[in-house]
């Protein structure tokens, strides 16, 4: 450890180091950071805070290029859930993420894109960008496509997925991505519910040496979709696929027909702009709406100030598209920014572990941005893997989950070098960009912590039992926000009610977040994790509802309750209690059959890591299954069920820890 990466230990009470940003990341800066120092922070984030209408303003007009101004910063509240911001403001999402930049600099790099071979990948200029970008919105046009429609977009990680998101956006239409690896039925869900018209689509995706049938998956996901009149295939591998004439079209065949520059659509402030879908506690997942100037000024923002992006940087986020970290900080903002962004097609272990590093290396990255289950992975395999030089790097990001203390201090210190920043950046695809988050170059960071608010973000700690916030330092409880910010999510498409009950109802007045969190002495926060039912698995958020509804589908299943368990790979990992029908026979068979029955019905990284066939379930009186005594057993603490008296039949208990303890 270098004296100047590390600051005398000033949380003694808490003994946790502090970080300050490291002399050498500042002593390779271009120039330096936007943000001069600390209390630089402190004093813009009071202005967001009690004139929060000046700073966005302000803000909004620096960072974003408006076909017309707007008159309102912001209307309407979180306890009503109406919020908006900006609406008279006009703009276009593609305008300002590839024109902008062209017109100043065609030969600038827009995509840097490492195919999943090493060496197969290419450039992207934003003069090519452009000419790509407004063919595809001629063809779109063309295939029926209006302002305001649901486009579906199903791609790998290749410039195409870039290029299909913001033709969808200049000719005004609404992107909904379903992340390549949802099954076909988790695809038509996505398909049906969000109202696409057209789906955008591959014929094979390639990842880490195996394909992926992207095209077979949206054919029978289509099946059930009679809405849907067009799919436009791009041919990544040349597999033979099948076509549905009048309604399949070739992306390659269709962009020749069309001229290299379209106008784009004026589009208000507050129309949507994307569609996304997460899990949450119950039901379906839901389909997050968000809208134009307000999501991408939270881009921008974030991109500017967290990562302190600078001209000429170049910036690799390891995130799939399929995700908010792949919208956000894959495409919107390194492009609304004008830099160059790295999309990455493989795996960190493909061809092996050295894979991130080596890009990182080649391509002279300055700010590189990924989940911590990666590099609990990387950080396993050995530091050897960790060879390459990586001299421009500056900044480490970490997003998705809680980051332990020694994987945030192998990042700095092996992946870094002790040159590089490291942000642990904590948000939601609700939240549309970071809201708690070191500021690169700026913020001192306690590994574990998400460190202080963003601008215009003010964090409450909540007590979940009163409902009644908690004010001071060294609090613990649910965390909530007490105003709007501009990139917050304005609805859940097609169930306002929904959005109402999930976020805004909970505790009037406030976002709630669905996490638990607590604010030391030093008014850091520590995120906790899910209070609801929702189980993290490398990042990717799951619903256990969503996952026992999958299982019902069984005909075998009578019964299930799905928990997530501590993982040191992935987290948490899925664990599922089957109770099956009195006329089959448990076997393993029967449990392999369960799993491939969640990897069809959603997707392969949902598929439950364990699954124990029990007689029964752990119920109340009332039927309510006891997940909680489910966690303990699993969690070796038989010990500390609690009162089990209250179960319609207390017996099943002890049968239940006697399956776990043989299957282990
Ligand atoms: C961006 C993203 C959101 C949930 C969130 C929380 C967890 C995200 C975190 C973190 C601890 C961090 N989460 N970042 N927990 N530290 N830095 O991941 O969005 O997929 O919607 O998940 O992820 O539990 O509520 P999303």
């Amino acid at each position: 450890m270098s004296e100047e990466g590390k600051a005398p230990v000033v949380a003694e009470a808490h003994l946790v180091d502090t970080f300050h940003p490291p002399q050498k990341m500042l002593e390779k800066h271009p120039s330096k950071p936007h943000i001069g120092s600390i209390e630089e922070y402190q004093q813009l984030y009071k202005q967001s805070i009690t004139e929060p209408e000046k700073f966005w303003a302000q803000k909004a007009r620096e960072l974003l290029t408006w076909q017309r101004d707007f008159e309102t910063v912001r209307s309407g509240t979180l306890a009503n859930g109406d919020v908006a911001w900006f609406p008279e403001g006009q703009l276009n999402a593609a305008y300002n993420c590839v024109d902008r930049h062209a017109f100043k600099d065609p030969n600038k790099v827009a995509i840097i894109y490492e195919a999943d071979e090493p060496g197969e990948g290419r450039n992207l200029t934003y003069g090519e960008l452009l000419r790509e970008v407004s063919r595809v919105s001629y063809v779109l046009k063309r295939m029926g496509v209006r302002k305001g429609d649901t486009v579906a977009v199903y791609l790998p990680m290749i410039p195409e997925a870039l290029i299909a998101l913001l033709a969808i956006t200049r000719v005004g239409a609404v992107h909904s991505v379903v992340f390549a690896g949802f099954s076909a039925d988790s695809l038509r869900d996505r398909v049906i519910d969000g109202q696409s018209k057209v789906v955008i689509t591959s014929d094979e995706g390639k990842r880490g040496g195996k394909l992926i049938g992207t095209k077979k998956i949206v054919d029978d996901a289509l099946k059930q979709c009679p809405d849907v009149t067009g799919v436009l295939v791009f041919k990544r591998t040349g597999a033979d696929v099948p076509f549905t004439p009048g309604r399949d079209l070739w992306w390659h065949e269709e962009v020749q027909k069309w001229p290299s520059y379209i106008a784009p659509e004026a589009m208000n402030s507050e129309d949507p702009l994307f569609l996304l879908y997460t899990s949450g506690s119950t039901g379906k997942p839901k389909g997050v709406m968000h809208t134009t100037g307000g999501y991408l000024l939270g881009a921008a923002m974030t991109g500017k100030y967290v990562f302190d992006i600078h001209d000429g940087d170049k910036y690799f986020c390891g995130g799939d598209v399929g995700w908010i970290t792949g919208h956000t900080y894959v495409v919107y903002a390194p492009l609304l920014l004008g830099v160059s962004t790295v999309v990455f097609e493989g795996t960190p272990a493909y061809p092996n572990f050295s894979r991130y590093w080596d890009i990182i290396d080649q391509h002279d990255i300055t700010q590189f941005y990924v989940a911590p289950t990666a590099l609990r992975l990387l950080k396993r395999a050995g530091d050897d893997f960790v060879k390459a030089r990586m001299p421009k790097l500056r900044v480490l990001g970490s997003v998705g989950e809680p980051i332990a203390a020694e994987v945030w201090k192998w990042y700095f210190e092996v992946v870094g070098k002790e040159e590089a920043h490291v942000v642990d950046t904590y948000w939601q695809t609700e939240t549309g960009s970071n809201v708690i988050t070191p500021l690169a170059g700026v913020t001192p960071t306690k590994p574990g912590s998400a460190s202080l608010p963003f601008f215009g973000i003010e964090p409450a700690i909540i007590d979940p039992v009163s409902g009644d916030e908690i004010h001071g330092n060294d609090v613990e409880g649910v965390l909530a926000f007490k105003q709007p910010w501009p990139s917050m999510a304005r609805t859940v498409w097609g169930a306002h009610k929904r959005y109402m009950e999930t976020y805004l109802d909970v505790y009037k007045g406030y976002y709630f977040t669905g996490d638990g969190a607590g604010r030391d002495h030093e008014g850091f926060y520590w995120i906790r994790g899910r209070v609801d039912d929702v189980v993290n698995v490398s990042g990717h958020r799951l619903s256990t509802a969503e996952i026992e509804a999958a299982l019902i589908e069984h005909h075998a299943v009578a019964e299930s309750a799905v928990v997530g368990v501590a993982d040191e790979l992935t987290g948490q990992a899925v664990n599922a209690f089957v109770a099956i029908n009195k006329s089959v026979e448990a076997s393993d068979a029967l449990r392999k059959e369960f799993i491939l029955q969640v990897r069809r019905s959603i997707g392969p990284f949902a598929a439950p890591k364990a699954v124990y066939i029990v007689p029964d379930l752990p119920k109340t009186r009332s039927g309510k299954i006891m997940r909680r005594i489910l966690r303990k057993i699993l969690a070796g603490e038989e010990d500390q069920l609690g009162d089990i008296t209250t179960l319609s039949d207390p017996s099943v208990v002890d049968k239940i820890i006697t399956i776990v303890h043989e299957a282990k």
